[in-house]
């Protein structure tokens, strides 16, 4: 049996957009900016997806929703801008990120932070949660944005985004959220959320890789990033993947379609399995499942290695991580599980599983047999599980 759990780094394309996408490859491939026929087959499906898109986060007609090559680039985009517009002019001086933001972020926020702007690094709760309280206690009258999360990827907390949209709409600070682990997970609406700019990408949503979207609020605008033939509008340059718009713009329908299966049925797979990992002696999860996305589990095995266990499970046909796929080739510990403050070792024992609509119950329970197995094997060599207090077996009776 081949299991795929890693969903939050990525999801299998839905067939249905794959079979939009096609036609775009060898049939109708005119540049849509082009002055003929093969660029006017173009118009109406690309103009078909970007109204779904705009469905998709109840963006309004006269915001902009600006497609990108994929969440890095607009998260990026964002950061950079502020730094451009507000920094370098010196009409503020500061932003605030959680400290748990995607590396597209944090990265970025170093990156402008080493240009002189000052960055708060909010940490979360015991919980794994943000909270709004922190935000204000931490704005001032030189700030800037506020980048804040929808959903964790490395746990699926999800982040208290419309009360931080109304803390930063009283005090008029600009507020973004990556809201890539959100969509198809959460209903989303930007209007509620009172968010300025949105962060997406198609590939998390069973949408094809390379494409992802930057939402802007009316008379929020940014710097571009890219300059060059103006296309979107003069906001970026680039010709248009019309492929990947067509496909990102048929996911995000069928994401919105999927939204009480996901909320539900897959809510309902992860639960049932996740009573079951926690009969297993010393696991700990992070984030209590109410306050989490319904298709995430963070979980710690104490004693195993998670590069251990994912050895173990992936020669059993099983695909898990130990946290961010972009953060699971340097081995250290899991940054969120640091984060919490729980200790070095238990941070290094982290694996993550996420699901999608498109796993069943019989692959719940072939995993979970696969995770008592590795659990015994891996404990019973384990030399910090066994001198350790906690107790010398396995922690399978
Ligand atoms: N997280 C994970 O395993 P790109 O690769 O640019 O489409 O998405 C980046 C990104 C941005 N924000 C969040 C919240 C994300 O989860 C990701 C991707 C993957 O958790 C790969 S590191």
């Amino acid at each position: 049996m081949k299991v795929y759990l890693d969903n939050n780094a990525t999801t299998m394309v839905d067939p249905q957009v794959e079979e939009v996408m096609r036609p775009f490859f060898t049939e109708k491939y005119g540049n849509p900016n082009s002055l003929h026929a093969f660029a006017g087959a173009t118009h109406a499906p690309l103009r078909t997806a970007m109204e779904k898109i705009y469905a998709g986060i109840h963006a309004p007609k006269e915001d902009s929703v600006i497609v990108t090559s994929c969440a890095t680039e607009s998260n990026n985009w964002v950061l950079k801008s502020i730094y451009f517009q507000y920094i370098l002019t010196g009409r503020k001086n500061h932003i605030i990120v959680s400290e748990v933001e995607h590396p597209s972020v944090i990265a970025t926020a170093k990156f402008i932070e080493s240009m002189g702007c000052r960055v708060t690094y909010l940490p979360i709760n015991h919980e794994g949660i943000i909270e709004a309280q922190s935000v204000r206690d931490n704005i001032t009258s030189k700030t800037a944005l506020v980048s804040v999360m929808m959903a964790n990827n490395e746990t699926g907390a999800i982040f208290p985004v419309r009360e931080i949209g109304a803390i930063c709409e009283e005090f008029n600070v600009l507020f973004h959220t990556d809201a890539v682990q959100a969509i198809g997970k959460v209903p989303i609406d930007v209007q509620r959320f009172n968010v300025d700019y949105l962060t997406f990408s198609a590939h998390k949503f069973h949408g094809p890789k390379g494409v992802g979207g930057l939402y802007i609020k009316k008379g929020k605008e940014l710097i571009p990033l890219f300059h060059g033939g103006a296309q979107m509008g003069g906001h970026r340059s680039g010709t248009l993947n019309v492929a990947g718009i067509v496909g990102m713009g048929k996911a995000m329908e069928l994401a919105i379609d999927s939204l009480d299966y996901e909320m539900e049925d897959v809510r309902e797979l992860r639960d049932e399995f996740e009573d079951e990992l926690l009969k297993i002696k010393d696991t700990f999860v992070v984030t209590p499942r109410e306050k989490r996305t319904a298709n995430t589990i963070l979980i710690s095995f104490r004693g195993i290695e998670g590069e251990s266990m994912l050895w173990d499970l992936n020669r059993k046909g099983i695909g898990a991580s130990t946290g961010s796929a972009c953060a699971s080739e340097d081995l250290e510990a899991n940054s969120v599980m640091e984060s919490i403050g729980v200790d070095d070792d238990l941070a290094h024992t982290a694996i993550r599983f996420s699901l999608s609509r498109y796993n069943t119950k019989e692959q719940m329970d072939y995993t979970l047999e696969a995770v008592k197995k590795a659990v015994k094997r891996l404990r019973e060599i384990s030399s910090s599980y066994a001198y350790a207090p906690y107790g010398h077996e396995s922690g399978l009776s």
